[in-house]
């Protein structure tokens, strides 16, 4: 037995059958960085990396047991959401951790769309969101998309970007990871991070011709990881963005039946 004691991170996210996002991408970041990860599973999809089939929500009063029967028997050093699916789910989340967040750091990461363009989270459960379930975020982490959901305008070019995160802060009153993915042009993936009224800029390589999904969830995840650690929230969030980066430049890639390419996330870099 290994005594040290593993700070426990917790994810309530859907599960991909694909493992390159959701819960699987969770947990396998999680263990990387050091957390050992426990989760609640709001929805199950069937999908393969580029296509989703169907997904299947399981029911809300399941999902608050799961973070229920956790959170009374782990002491969760930090926690994540992923996709959350319907505005009952949204709901259910946010009643199950309104006290736990009194103690413990939430990421939340508002996933509405996958990355081949599926819609994944209803659109009426962002109202849900937005009342009930970011005043107790200690992070939101939208990419460019849905932040501009959340405004109502398109979020263009750099100097929209630190607008857009800034607005976003003042709306919600908490800090905002707005991630700026492969949207803007040049060969740096560029992230705002406004927290305590003011921006930060941080940037990667961008790594071309990939296409896997999942890093938006991977991000978070590495984040909660680090702040279950013990690390600052800037710190969190650039270790996790040299994370994210590492994933995608170290991705897998196999031939599919039909003669395909499918990239996937490397979450043991
Ligand atoms: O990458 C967004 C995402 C999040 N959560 C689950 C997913 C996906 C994308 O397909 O399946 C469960």
């Amino acid at each position: 037995m290994i005594s040290k004691k593993v700070p426990v991170a917790l994810t309530v996210a859907g599960s991909d059958s694909s493992a390159g996002a959701g819960v699987q991408a969770d947990l396998k970041t999680f263990s990387a960085l050091g957390a050992y990860g426990v989760c609640a599973v709001t929805c199950v999809v069937a999908e393969t990396p580029g296509k989703v089939s169907r997904i299947a929500p399981v029911s809300a009063d399941m999902v608050r047991e799961q973070i229920e029967v956790l959170a009374n028997s782990f002491s969760i050093a930090a926690m994540k959401t992923g996709l959350l699916c319907s505005t009952e789910i949204v709901s259910a989340v946010a009643r199950a951790v309104v006290d736990l967040v009194r103690q413990i750091p939430l990421i939340v990461d508002p996933v509405m769309i996958s990355s081949s363009g599926q819609q994944l989270l209803r659109p009426e459960a962002i109202d849900a969101y937005e009342k009930e379930l970011f005043p107790l975020a200690t992070l939101i982490t939208p990419n460019l998309d849905e932040a501009g959901k959340l405004l109502g305008r398109k979020i263009e070019d750099r100097q929209a970007m630190e607008e857009a995160a800034g607005a976003l802060a003042e709306k919600y009153g908490v800090s905002i990871l707005l991630k700026g993915g492969h949207l803007l042009a040049g060969d740096q993936a560029i992230d705002i991070f406004f927290a305590d009224g003011k921006p930060t800029e941080l940037s990667a390589r961008f790594v071309r011709d990939v296409t896997t999904h999942g890093t938006g969830c991977t991000y978070s995840a590495a984040i909660a990881a680090g702040l279950a650690r013990g690390l600052s929230l800037e710190d969190a969030i650039r270790r996790a963005k040299d994370f994210v980066t590492a994933s995608i430049a170290q991705h897998f890639r196999w031939t599919s039946q039909s003669g395909k390419s499918i990239d996937a996330l490397n979450h043991s870099p």
